[in-house]
């Protein structure tokens, strides 16, 4: 199996070599892709260096796999390209993400919709993939019709020149801005551009996405997306409206026991999600269970997962896994 990593110098591409690492994904090959300003230097991985190609390259090598993390422009333009030659295509960017003709997948949620001629999969993006894990065991059990959220999002989610902005700001040292305005010892209320709506593309995400991966265009769903002076993980508010009444103790149970989820919910002893402790795992934390008690049926809940871990990296590692697994790659 052959495995490139487009967008591998990035702050996803980097996490993607991290947890291919960690998970020890198997491969024979393994080409790291990047722009014209990274090709020709060098990256070390599990103690082998590999040289940084460039797109034409990357394609005249027919990768079996091609990771991308490399912005919706570049997918747009090339992922049709990798999938030309027979490669399959995993792309972070939201280039895909709402086609009709392509799957936007969260393994432990919908990996089985997957056919071998899918050519290019769509990774959701990170704030709606960390909700709908901790939101898809309720929902089979209970119906999710209403959704309102507000989200409490890292500085690594718009990437390395945020984090730069945030340091360089605590730090006093003049550099880029990549936000409006400070962001260090401020909050902004503005991810991604703002829509003829007056939300943000990052709340409309969460609203599309949701319904898509949950297969429910019917969920009533409204979002807030905030960023945050934060480095380890986004963190989400979200109030959840049922269909059916629940149990408490019986949605802790079916959390604590959904795949990827973890729950950390022990308030006498302030034990609640975290994005410090969230920062390089997998999982998805889940705390702060509690009836909303101004409205039936509706649960308050606090999720926190590493944005750059399953809300980018691990997700696709985990989709380029079920293939592999799978018999879908050819
Ligand atoms: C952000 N959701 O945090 C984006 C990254 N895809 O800005």
């Amino acid at each position: 199996m052959k495995l490139a990593i487009v967008g591998a110098t990035g702050l996803v591409g980097q996490e993607v070599l991290q947890v291919i690492e960690e998970r020890n994904f198997e491969f024979d090959q393994l080409f790291l892709v990047a722009s014209a300003k990274s090709v020709g230097k060098t990256q070390t991985f599990k103690g082998k260096s590999y040289k940084i190609i460039g797109m034409e390259d990357a394609i005249a090598s027919k990768p079996d796999i091609a990771i991308f993390s490399a912005g919706g422009g570049t997918s747009l333009e090339w992922a049709p390209k990798f999938a030309e030659v027979g490669c399959i295509v995993v792309d972070n960017s939201s280039a895909w993400r709402m086609s009709p003709d392509h799957k936007l997948i969260v393994p432990e949620i919908n990996a089985e919709e997957l056919r071998i001629d899918d050519r290019i999969i769509a990774n959701p993006n990170c704030s709606t993939i960390q909700m709908v894990m901790a939101l898809a065991p309720l929902h089979k059990k209970y119906g999710v019709k209403r959704l309102v959220i507000s989200t409490y999002q890292s500085v690594t989610g718009t990437g390395k020149a945020a984090v730069d902005q945030l340091m360089n700001e605590r730090n006093g040292v003049e550099g880029e801005k990549v936000y409006p305005h400070k962001i260090d010892m401020n909050v902004l209320p503005h991810i991604d551009v703002f829509l003829d709506n007056g939300y943000t593309k990052e709340e409309m995400k969460m609203v599309n996405e949701t319904r898509k991966i949950l297969g429910d265009d019917s969920i009533a769903i409204t979002a807030t997306a905030v960023r945050l002076p934060v480095m380890g993980g986004h963190s989400e508010s979200i109030n959840v409206e049922f269909h059916k009444d629940f149990d408490l103790e019986e949605v802790k149970e079916l959390l604590s026991h959904a795949q990827g989820v973890v729950l950390q919910d022990d308030v006498k002893n302030a034990v609640y999600p975290m994005p410090l402790n969230a920062h390089r795992k997998d999982e998805v934390f889940v705390g702060r269970l509690r009836r909303d008690e101004s409205q039936p049926n509706a649960l308050n809940m606090w999720v926190v997962a590493d944005n750059l871990r399953k809300g980018a990296a691990t997700n696709a590692v985990q989709i380029a896994e079920f293939l592999a697994a799978n018999n879908l790659v050819y």
